[in-house]
């Protein structure tokens, strides 16, 4: 039987998944929960990514809560994609207009979670304060949390400024005049580096993968598109939540495979010149699946860089090799290809010749050549949705650490749980599909879903619940074949923890779409939650009664 504890629920992360997490289950079920937030403000991601040309790739009508159709309603975006400063003043305003701040504790990071058998309960400690009891915790924590800087020898002894592209200092960097190098060629480094470029004196971006980047096509968003969005919430709503990826885009029927090169670009033409994710989660289906049909729409991809680059040699080493296009994340740009025509910005290849370290005034490849700097920016990704989870050491049932758990990948059941730590829940957790949406979507759903098991447990007077060791089996066992039937596994990405030395060769996210994932949720709820035990008797919880806990309440 659970004890009293200091709080019903803890959640980590003050992001869009904490902050809905906290309305819903202090605004909706009336629990008590404290978020408990690293950083000094809400936001999470753009909270951390500061760096010049952050901005969602997400359009901005798609990115943001739905649950609420006033708040839909009442933001106004400034242009087609958010930018980071906009959507940090978005979630402020979600956590005031619900009055979220009182229950957040800022500048303070968890360090531990640990279950205690005998009252169902956790213990959540910090790296400051004393610990908090609570019955449930809820890992809001994010994918792409956990910043990587790979160790370079020598890293330590650069005289000049350093930084990350995931830990941007909150003041300006100003680079006008400076040597800059740039490592890392993914999302991040597409945004910033046009922008650094503007200012530095002379720009160099080290590039061990070259990426398929397609353009964003920013702008504002004419009136009459964003009236006619406003009259369509319900619509608009129920598209994405149905939808593969979370957006308005859908899939086409026909193969690339059957299509000769003329068909090709007469449908990816439109979709490169509408900018977006319309060519990667908005074409063919079939290059998913062969590289056949993939080859096809890299044919198109490559002349397109041709097209754009004006040294055919830059253009060269800027055309991706040796993997499919849409295995690995597909970064939109804003004049990245065309600032590789500038005189005083210059591409290294570091796959041929990799960074062996970091010197007191710059980078040294291999060959022995070295490259001096004012300023090196690490835009070198992060350590992508297990990590986070990792950085936190995390005990369950006879005291078993998470990570020892997960050292040969994630195990989950739907994402959500795993088994041997009950009440604990991640929201958009590895092998769920998570990063292969649009966030704000499947964070809603996840939220939405953990309060409805929550709820769940206070109908059946229960303590506890968590997945069946079977359940979670056959979900990482089905998870793993979703994606070799893909030819995801055939890119070293992030996607497969392949950016980490020493982190296992697994397929993170889960394949199954975003709306079918959505229905397969349901369906498990519909059918007596089918794969999760629940375990214990409950007196309730904790601060209220049963009637009380499922009684919907106003927003305070
Ligand atoms: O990180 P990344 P990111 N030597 O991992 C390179 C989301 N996001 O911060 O490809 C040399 O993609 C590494 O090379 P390689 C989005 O989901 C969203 O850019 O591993 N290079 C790669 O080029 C995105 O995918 C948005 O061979 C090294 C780069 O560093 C995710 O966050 C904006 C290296 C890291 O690229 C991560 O993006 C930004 C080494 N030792 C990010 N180690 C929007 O929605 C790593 N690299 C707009």
């Amino acid at each position: 039987m659970p004890s009293r504890t200091d709080v019903d629920a803890v959640i980590i992360g003050a992001g869009f998944s904490g902050l809905y997490m906290l309305h819903k289950l202090r605004n909706q079920l009336g629990l008590t929960a404290r978020v408990v937030e690293a950083g000094g403000g809400v936001g999470g991601t753009w909270y951390w990514n500061r760096y010049p040309g952050a901005r969602s790739d997400s359009d901005s009508y798609v990115y943001g809560f739905t649950f609420d159709e006033q708040l839909w309603r009442e933001w106004e975006w400034s242009e087609r994609y958010p930018e980071q400063h906009e959507i940090r003043a978005y979630l402020e305003h979600v956590a005031q207009r619900f009055d979220l701040y009182p229950d957040i504790t800022f500048d303070t990071r968890v360090t531990s979670a640990t279950f205690d058998e005998n009252t169902d309960t956790w213990t959540v400690s910090t790296d400051s304060g004393k610990p908090l009891t609570a019955r449930f915790v809820i890992a809001a924590v994010g994918a792409l949390s956990a910043s990587n800087t790979p160790k370079f020898a020598g890293i330590e002894t650069f005289r000049g400024e350093s930084y990350h592209t995931g830990h941007w200092p909150h003041e300006r960097v100003d680079f006008t005049g400076k040597r800059v190098g740039v490592i890392g060629t993914g999302a991040s480094a597409v945004q910033a580096v046009p922008l650094i470029a503007q200012e530095a004196a002379d720009l160099t971006v080290f590039q061990r993968t070259a990426n398929y980047i397609i353009p964003a096509n920013n702008g504002p968003v004419p009136e009459p598109v964003r009236e006619e969005r406003k009259q369509d919430y319900a619509g608009i709503r129920e598209r994405i939540q149905n939808s593969a990826f979370g957006f308005e885009l859908t899939l086409l029927e026909k193969g690339a495979a059957e299509s000769t090169d003329e068909e090709i670009d007469a449908v990816l033409q439109p979709r490169w010149d509408a900018g977006g994710f319309g060519i990667w989660l908005g074409s063919y289906v079939d290059m998913f699946f062969l590289d056949e049909a993939n080859a096809k729409v890299r044919r198109f991809l490559h002349d397109k860089i041709r097209e754009k680059v004006d040294d055919p040699e830059t253009a060269e080493l800027l055309i991706p090799k040796g993997y499919p296009f849409g295995c690995k994340r597909n970064p939109l740009d804003s004049g990245y290809y065309e600032t590789f025509n500038l005189p005083h910005v210059h591409l290294v290849d570091v796959q041929a010749n990799p960074i062996s370290g970091i010197t007191p005034s710059g980078v040294r490849l291999r060959d022995g050549s070295e490259h001096e700097f004012d300023a090196i920016v690490y835009a070198t990704g992060f350590d992508a949705m297990t990590g986070p989870m990792d950085r936190i050491d995390i005990r369950g049932r006879g005291g078993e650490l998470l990570r020892e758990k997960w050292a040969e990948g994630p195990r989950t059941l739907l994402g959500l749980m795993s088994a041997g730590y009950p009440n604990l829940f991640t929201i958009t957790g590895p092998q769920s599909p998570s990063v292969l949406s649009n966030m704000p979507v499947s964070i809603e759903q996840h939220v939405d879903f953990v309060a409805k098991m929550i709820g769940e447990l206070a109908e059946r007077g229960a303590a506890s619940i968590e997945p069946t060791r079977e359940a979670e089996d056959a979900w990482v066992a089905e998870n793993q074949a979703l994606a070799e039937a893909t030819l995801f596994p055939t890119a070293d990405t992030w996607y497969m923890g392949a950016n980490i030395p020493g982190k296992p060769r697994v397929f993170l996210p889960n394949l199954s779409f975003v709306g079918p994932y959505r229905a397969k949720c349901d369906r498990i709820a519909e059918n007596d939650y089918e794969g999760f035990a629940f375990s214990g008797a409950s007196a309730g919880p904790p601060h209220h009664d049963r009637e009380q806990l499922l009684q919907p309440r106003v927003p305070r």
